[in-house]
């Protein structure tokens, strides 16, 4: 963006259609990305865009129509009326423009929706459909396969579900209202504390899509991201069975070289956090396979080498407000082991 703005500098702009050019332009680079709902990736999320076009369309005849009457009434010569004919005019505007006309648009407005609300709800299907639970905490979101085989799977500030077949989420709130929302897949959901809302969603093709909570939440609500991934359903149950509590026990009882990354781990951190195996905290999110997820603090920063040091050092800094304690109390070389071991959390 900046680079088209820099291209346009007073000496630059020899026809006044560039502006108009840039400003169209400016506006289009909204419509793409990954989380543009005017680029679907699902049946309900089509819908939804469907009926976004039609209104935009509808709203956009009414704004002519009502512009084109406020210049006429610039033009139209003064005419003068008895005040039965006034009354008469003023009559037909209240029918046709206070009654016909919203009963018109609304009418079209609900021929369209019921159809698309009808999708998302999560109705009865001949083979029950995948359910995945999320729920939004201040500020990252909690994940749960209740219907993993072998066992409840937890991971937090991502979700991996199946493409090709309907996934019903069961969303809810642990301590103010979000909103579950994945705008290539279709409606938003609010995520309300002591009560589980349902919607169906449905990616086509395996993708990555982003998602962000819609309700606002606190300081940090525009910081509250989740990476979305629909994978093949084989993939999905290979990534669920790698996940499965036993597997990552295991996997820590033969990593002896970050034994003493464990136990500052215990003594710092499982109060709060969940490393399958290890420690059941809950107060903040599942860290059984942080090494394999692509960012940190619900979408803050990159996962990459070293990051996970850099956001134990950094976290209040780089999103100030979380929940989690400053650790200035710990080393910095007890913070960089916990980071390096962390980092192999690697189902
Ligand atoms: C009082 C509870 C609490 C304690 C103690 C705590 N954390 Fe956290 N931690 C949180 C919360 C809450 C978040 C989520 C912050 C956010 O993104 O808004 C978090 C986030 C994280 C993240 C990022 C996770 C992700 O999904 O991106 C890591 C890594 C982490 N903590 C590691 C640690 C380590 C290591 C310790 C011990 C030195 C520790 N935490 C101690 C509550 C805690
Ligand atoms: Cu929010």
């Amino acid at each position: 963006m900046r680079l088209c703005i820099q291209r346009l500098t007073p000496q630059r702009v020899k026809s006044p259609g560039a502006p108009l050019a840039l400003l169209v332009g400016l506006l289009l680079t909204g419509c793409a990305g990954d989380k543009s709902i005017l680029d679907p990736a699902g049946q309900a999320a089509r819908d939804v865009v469907m009926i976004w076009w039609v209104m935009l369309g509808f709203g956009t005849v009414i704004l002519v129509l009502v512009t084109v009457f406020w210049l006429y009434t610039f033009k139209r010569k003064e005419v003068t009326r008895t005040p039965a004919e006034e009354r008469k005019i003023a009559r037909r505007w209240i029918i046709g423009g206070g009654i016909v006309l919203p009963v018109v648009s609304i009418t079209a407005l609900l021929a369209f929706g019921v159809p698309t609300g009808q999708r998302l709800l999560p109705l009865p299907l001949s083979e029950p459909p995948e359910v995945i639970e999320v729920i939004g905490h201040q500020w990252w979101w909690e994940v749960r396969y209740p219907g993993a085989e072998g066992g409840e799977v937890v991971t937090s500030n991502q979700l991996i579900m199946p493409a090709g077949e309907p996934v019903d989420f069961h969303v809810t709130g642990a301590d103010v209202i979000h909103a579950f929302w994945v705008p290539r897949l279709g409606g938003k959901i609010d995520m309300v504390p002591g009560r589980v809302n349902k919607i169906r969603l449905e990616a086509d093709e395996p993708a990555v899509f982003g998602a962000q909570c819609a309700e606002f939440c606190g300081a940090q609500h525009t910081q509250m991201q989740l990476y979305v991934e629909a994978v093949e359903r084989d993939e999905y149950d290979a990534w669920l069975a790698a996940r499965q509590t036993g597997e990552l026990a295991a996997l820590a009882e033969n990593d002896q070289q970050h034994e003493s990354a464990r136990e500052a781990f215990m003594t710092h951190c499982a109060s709060c956090h969940r490393v399958a195996g290890l420690s059941s905290g809950e107060l903040g999110p599942d860290l059984s396979d942080l090494g394999s997820r692509t960012s940190l603090g619900a979408g803050m920063i990159a996962m990459e080498e070293g990051a996970i040091t850099h956001w134990l050092q950094h976290h209040r800094d780089l999103k100030p407000g979380n929940k989690m304690p400053p650790h200035d109390d710990i080393e910095t070389a007890t913070l960089a082991s916990l980071g390096d071991w962390l980092e192999t959390l690697t189902p």
